[in-house]
């Protein structure tokens, strides 16, 4: 059975380009909430309903296991899925936690995030859960989501708007950056040049879709649900709209050619 991926847009598609590579047997049924994105501004209220709608779009496509791609969504919705549903739901925020405390060792985590994600407070309950003297200082940089989606993530304006949400947590003591968001590792390289400039030197960047993908990796072969096969998985992308721009902005995320037509409509209440 396929693995299900979904998202609020088409930024989960990171992680499934993250899965992709260290699952890469693996078929993927995506859905991108594209209808309704972004789930970022909206109250958790919205964004739960939202995210039972999607989980029982895959649930009907046979998936084996959801992973919820979208940090807004693992935030606010998570706990809600797991009682709700009846197979194993996987989210972005305890992994991404999980490779933040590893590679903190003890000093402040810094969290990039949409404001939902950031209000929700996920990120410290998770990194309180695994170290209980690490701290955490988030920051909801939304403008970054934008830029990510427009492509512009190289040049001076991408850095400048990094900088700017970056100040508060490097002032803050924060001794590495979890990328607390789908649309995050586009902008990498912008995020890692200003995290250097304001810390005086490197600090680790943690990027929660690899660190998500390495858990799905071991939760699929602990259960024995892991595809064992040498040819390349299949993977479909489902859409709840179907903008004009889809296949470019589909293409960013995911980091191979998007054919537009390979995209089914699917509705979700
Ligand atoms: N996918 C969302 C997230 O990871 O928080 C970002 C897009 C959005 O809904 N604002």
């Amino acid at each position: 059975a396929p693995l299900g991926v979904f998202d609020s847009g088409l930024g989960g598609l990171t992680v499934v380009r993250a899965l992709r590579r260290r699952c890469p047997a693996e078929d993927i049924v995506y859905l991108g909430d594209t209808a309704r994105v972004p789930y970022g501004t909206r109250s958790p209220e919205t964004v739960v309903r939202y995210a039972l709608g999607c989980a029982r779009v895959l649930i009907g496509r046979g998936v084996k296991a959801i992973v919820v791609a979208c940090n807004t969504v693992s935030a606010v919705a998570i706990d809600m899925l797991r009682v709700e549903l009846d197979l194993p739901v996987l989210g972005v925020i305890l992994p991404g936690a999980r490779a933040a405390v590893a590679a903190s060792r003890g000093a402040t985590i810094g969290v990039l995030g949409t404001a939902g994600t950031i209000a929700s407070g996920a990120y410290p309950r998770a990194v309180a859960s695994l170290s209980t003297r690490t701290e955490v200082a988030g920051q909801a940089a939304p403008l970054l989501v934008s830029l990510a989606e427009e492509g512009w993530v190289e040049g001076e304006v991408p850095r400048l708007v990094a900088r700017r949400y970056l100040e508060p947590l490097i002032g803050a003591g924060a001794r590495s950056i979890v990328l607390g968001c789908t649309h995050f590792p586009l902008l990498r390289a912008a995020i890692e040049a200003e995290t250097a400039s304001l810390a005086g030197g490197p600090l680790p960047i943690v990027d929660s879709a690899s660190a998500t993908a390495e858990e799905v990796a071991s939760f699929l072969a602990e259960r024995g649900l892991a595809t064992s096969r040498s040819t390349p998985g299949a993977l479909s992308l489902l859409v709840t709209d179907l903008p004009k721009s889809f296949a470019t902005v589909a293409a960013r995320f995911l980091g191979e050619p998007v054919v537009a037509d390979g995209a089914a409509s699917s509705s979700t209440q």
